[in-house]
This record gives structure tokens, C-alpha cells and sequence, in this order.
């Protein structure tokens, strides 16, 4: 076969059924054989879309996401989205052409020439290859996609030089391979965190996308230490936001600050303890910190724990519970006053967007996705607003805060869990980074709501800059008629008069045929200030 056709035959026998991608003269050879092997191409209007869609797929579904692009441009287009993804450790593999084998490295003019495109990849993502020779290509297929499937997920990029792509060879498919047993912590480990656990009095429990598929053993192990548990963004709904034990996703609040730096013992599971989601700074802890962690490396970033239980998150938490006493019931007053105090401060710090965002929670179904964009209207409001009920269910770009995300993610999920409410939450500026892709949602029909809060420009920035007293310029955009540009795209456009309609009108797209904009105006003070200029 050739090594176009080794490449998505591999792709088939590991289980890949659909790619993102846009076909291009150089890698024809993979676009000619999909069919052959099953696989379906989501065409987006742009390589970044594609990159982000396979994101959301993969963070949604626990499956990897596949994208195809051409050489050059279109490999450096997706670029952004292999580092987002590589960030918060969801695993995306981009095979693009490379430069034939024997081209001079100075470069000659060929079509679409980079220097070293293999290179430029090496410093985004955890593993950059080019393969050498057309049997070369199961082997790598089978490697990378055992890496993602192994261990702590992360991006890859994957090159095939385009000669190789048209050359015919005999070729050996290989199968997956059997990805080793999840690592799991020594007794001797387990044992001392035992003893923390069953000495302390106060524990309080931090879930980060690490804790992702552990839904079940955080809610046995928060029972049965009856210790409250809250979680990142990345972690957000991992234990359900309406469990009794549930503080929400609020590491970003000073009461929860509060809350981790008294407690006795922090058992934090899948986290990095990130600047991006510790606004104020991680807490400084008087109690002992236990971390678990899949990656022997992760487990030391920001925080030094007093115990490091390096594991499967699910089978680490699994063997806790089975191990540590059952405590008694919490002063449970306390924990209703914490919990307070932390919607509290989700309402202050989402005061903009608590109505409109109210009235969404009241219709969300219990498998709802939220793909949300870096606005405002998503780390103030949403994070904090929405009650969400499972792992996987918030989408964000939490560790390369890039704009354009959510719309494109929000795709990829919804191809993911057809069956789901995947609702996007957009600002106006972060939805024109990638505004085309809602010509990739109405030809896939996609019953996709995605809410445009308008503020009239970036008004995180414009913020930043008037609290520097820096001039303000740069940041007031000439919104577009949104439903109209929506509608011209062949999504339904709608306009969001008020508030209190949005929940209703989401539900009704979450029926659809097609996507739905809804258009909000915001009334905040941001927004108050940018239609001046
Ligand atoms: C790719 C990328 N470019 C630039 C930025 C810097 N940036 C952060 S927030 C922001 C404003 C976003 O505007 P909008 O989507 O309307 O959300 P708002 O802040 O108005 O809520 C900008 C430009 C970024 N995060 N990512
Ligand atoms: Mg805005």
C-alpha cells in the first residue's frame, strides 16, 4: 500500500472513525483512501478549527483526537491548538506531509517549504516525529497512540515526508498495543497517607482534569471521609456540583483559600496546582498535603506535598477508600456556611452574566458539555454558575488561555456525544477568532447553541488597561450583526432580548436541525465603556 493509505489504515485499526482536517495537494494520499477504511474527515474552514475540534472531542470523550493537515501553513495553522492541547493534557496527534525525503534543508522553493516543520513542533507538543520510511509508519502510529493512552495524555505531531506518502511498499499493519497496567502507589506509600488521612481531623479534597473518569472514587472517598471536595476548572463537575460534599470549581475564591490553608489534611488528586487556575495563589497550607498524580513530575509542580502517591487516579482513590476509617459526619452547619460563602463570591465575581446565566442552569440536562472560550462571561460567570454534573463536561483552555476555542471544541464534542447537550459559551471577540466554523457546524447539522456574550471588544484588556490607566485603544471592536452573519452561514440567528429567555431559547436549540447563535448584549460596565469608543 502506499504510506498514505499505511497511515489511516493504522489510524482504522486503532479505532479512529472520524479526523479533522482540510485536504491540500500534498496529502491527497490520505484523503483518497478515508472511505476505504472508515473514517470520516470533519472539513473545518480553517486548521486552527480543527486542531480546537479535535480538542473538544478528545476532552469530552477520553478518546484521542486526530487531525490532518497539509504541509507548511496548514501544519503551522493548527499549530496553537497542539499546544493548548498539550497544556491541559488531552490527547490530540496532528499528521501532516513534511518535506520529501533527500530535500535540501537550506530549502529550494518547493510548494508550501519550511525550514524544519518537525522542529517547530518539537518545542509545542510531548513528541515530535518524522518517520523515515514507509514501514516505519504502523510502528509509529502504534507508539504515539500507546504514549496517549498511557501515563499522563499529552499532544503529539506526527510528520510524513510526501514522497512517502505516494510511494507503494509492502506494508504490516500493526495492532494497538496493550497498554501496560495504570501504575499503581507502593503499600508502604499508601500506608503513611492512611495514617494522615485517618489522624486528621479537617481534609478537604482538590479534583483537577487529572481526576477526569474518577467520578466515582471521589464521590466514595469525599463519603466516606465526609470532606468536602472542590475542584479546578479542568476538574469542574468531576464530583456532581449538586452533591452535598460539592464546594463547585472555586480554587479560584479567597474562601476556599481559606478553607484548604486550615485544613488538617488536603488530599489533591490530578493537579498541577496552576497559577492559571489559583487567581490568588495556592493556599499556603498548615496541614498535610497528600498529592496523587499519574505523572512523577506533576506531582512536585508548585507545591511541595508532604506524601506523593504516584498513580491511576481511579485506582490509587479506589484502594484509598477501601483502606481509610470512616469518619463521622462533618459539622455540617460549617460546611453549608463554606458552601455559602462560595456561591457567594461566584455571584459577586459573575454579577454580569448571573441572570442570563441562571436562567441556562435551570434547563441544562444531566449530561450537559460546556465548550467555553477565554470571555469573561466563561471564567467569571460560567465556572462558577453552571451546576455540572460530570467529568469531561467543562471544556476550556484553561493552560494556553487562547481565544477561539469554544466554538470549534464545542463541535468536536457534540461529534463526540451526539446525544448530549454541548452548549458553547463565546465572547464577541474570542468567536471571530475562529467565526468560520460555524459553516463546519450547519453542514454537520449539528443542534449546537453557542451564546455570544457582546461587550463590544475585548473587555478583559480593555479592564487591564484602564486599571494601568494605561490609554485605552485597541480594544473596541465593530460588532458584526451576529444572527445575520450567523444566519448566512446556515445557522439559525437569534437575538437575546432578555435575560431570562436564554434558558428556554437554548433548550429549543438543543432540538434544532442546525446550530443556533444567540446573540446576548451585555449591560456591564465593560461593555458600558467600550461602546464609547
Ligand atoms: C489567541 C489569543 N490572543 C490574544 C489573547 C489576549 N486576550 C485575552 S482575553 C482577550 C479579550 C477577549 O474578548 P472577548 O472574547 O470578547 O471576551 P471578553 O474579555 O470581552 O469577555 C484577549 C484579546 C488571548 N487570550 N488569546
Ligand atoms: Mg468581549
Amino acid at each position: 500500500m502506499t504510506g498514505g493509505e499505511a497511515v489511516i489504515a493504522s489510524l482504522a485499526v486503532h479505532g479512529v472513525t472520524t479526523v479533522f482536517g482540510i485536504p491540500g495537494t500534498h496529502n491527497l494520499a490520505l484523503f483518497s483512501v478515508m472511505q476505504k477504511h472508515g473514517i470520516v474527515n470533519i472539513t473545518t474552514r480553517h486548521e486552527q478549527g480543527a486542531g480546537y475540534a479535535a480538542d473538544g472531542y478528545a476532552r469530552s470523550s477520553g478518546q484521542i483526537g486526530v487531525v490532518i493537515t497539509t504541509t507548511g501553513p496548514a501544519a503551522l495553522n493548527a499549530a496553537a491548538a497542539l499546544a493548548q492541547a498539550n497544556s491541559d493534557s488531552v490527547p490530540t496527534l496532528l499528521i501532516a506531509p513534511g518535506m520529501p525525503t533527500g530535500h535540501p534543508s537550506q530549502g529550494n522553493g518547493l510548494l508550501h517549504e519550511l525550514r524544519d516543520q518537525q522542529g517547530v513542533f518539537s518545542s509545542l507538543v510531548a513528541e515530535s516525529h518524522r518517520v523515515e520510511s514507509v514501514a516505519e509508519i504502523p510502528v509509529a502510529i502504534a507508539r504515539a497512540f500507546a504514549r496517549m493512552r498511557s501515563g499522563r495524555p499529552r499532544s503529539e505531531y506526527l510528520e510524513i515526508p510526501l514522497d512517502l506518502l505516494e510511494a507503494t511498499e509492502v506494508v504490516t499493519l500493526l495492532n494497538p498495543l496493550p497498554v501496560a497496567q495504570q501504575s499503581l502507589p507502593p503499600d508502604g506509600d499508601l500506608a503513611a497517607v492512611v495514617a494522615a488521612l485517618d489522624s486528621a481531623k479537617n481534609i478537604v479534597i482538590v479534583a483537577g482534569g487529572g481526576a477526569a473518569d474518577a467520578d466515582a472514587e471521589i464521590a466514595a472517598i469525599a463519603e466516606k471521609l465526609h470532606a468536602p471536595v472542590v475542584t479546578t476548572t479542568n476538574g469542574k463537575g468531576t464530583l456532581s456540583e449538586d452533591h452535598w460534599l460539592s464546594l463547585g470549581a472555586g480554587v479560584q475564591h479567597q474562601t476556599v483559600l481559606d478553607a484548604l490553608e486550615q485544613a488538617d489534611a488536603v488530599l489533591a488528586v490530578g493537579t498541577e496546582f496552576a497559577p492559571s487556575d489559583w487567581w490568588l495563589g495556592v493556599p499556603k497550607f498548615s496541614g498535610a498535603v497528600i498529592r496523587i498524580d499519574i505523572d512523577e513530575s506533576a506531582v512536585l509542580t508548585n507545591v511541595i506535598p508532604n506524601h506523593a502517591l504516584i498513580g491511576d487516579a481511579s485506582k490509587t482513590l479506589g484502594l484509598l477508600v477501601g483502606l481509610v476509617s470512616e469518619r463521622e459526619l462533618p459539622d455540617r452547619a460549617r460546611l453549608e456556611e463554606l458552601q455559602k460563602s462560595v456561591v457567594a463570591e461566584h455571584a459577586q465575581s459573575g454579577k454580569n452574566w448571573l441572570s442570563a446565566l441562571k436562567s441556562l442552569n435551570a434547563v441544562l440536562p444531566d449530561d450537559t458539555i460546556i465548550a467555553a472560550d477565554n470571555a469573561m462571561a466563561a471564567y467569571y460567570g460560567a465556572l462558577g454558575l453552571l451546576t455540572l454534573r460530570h467529568s469531561r463536561s467543562y471544556l476550556f483552555p484553561s493552560g494556553g488561555g487562547t481565544l477561539g476555542f469554544g466554538l470549534p471544541a464545542g463541535i468536536g464534542a457534540k461529534i463526540a456525544n451526539p446525544e448530549a447537550a454541548v452548549v458553547v459559551i463565546q465572547g464577541d471577540g474570542g468567536i471571530m477568532f475562529s467565526i468560520q466554523e460555524l459553516s463546519t457546524a450547519a453542514e454537520c447539522g449539528l443542534a449546537l447553541p453557542i451564546i455570544v456574550f457582546d461587550n463590544g471588544g475585548y473587555g478583559e484588556i480593555h479592564n487591564e488597561m484602564a486599571d494601568r490607566d494605561d490609554p485605552i485603544h485597541s480594544v473596541a471592536l465593530a460588532s458584526p450583526d451576529f444572527p445575520a452573519l450567523a444566519r448566512s452561514l446556515g445557522c439559525i440567528g437569534i437575538s437575546v432580548t432578555k435575560d431570562e429567555d436564554l434558558g428556554s431559547l437554548v433548550s429549543e436549540a438543543l432540538k434544532a436541525d442546525r446550530p443556533t447563535l444567540l446573540h446576548v448584549l451585555e449591560s456591564s460596565e465593560a461593555a458600558k465603556a467600550l461602546h464609547k469608543y
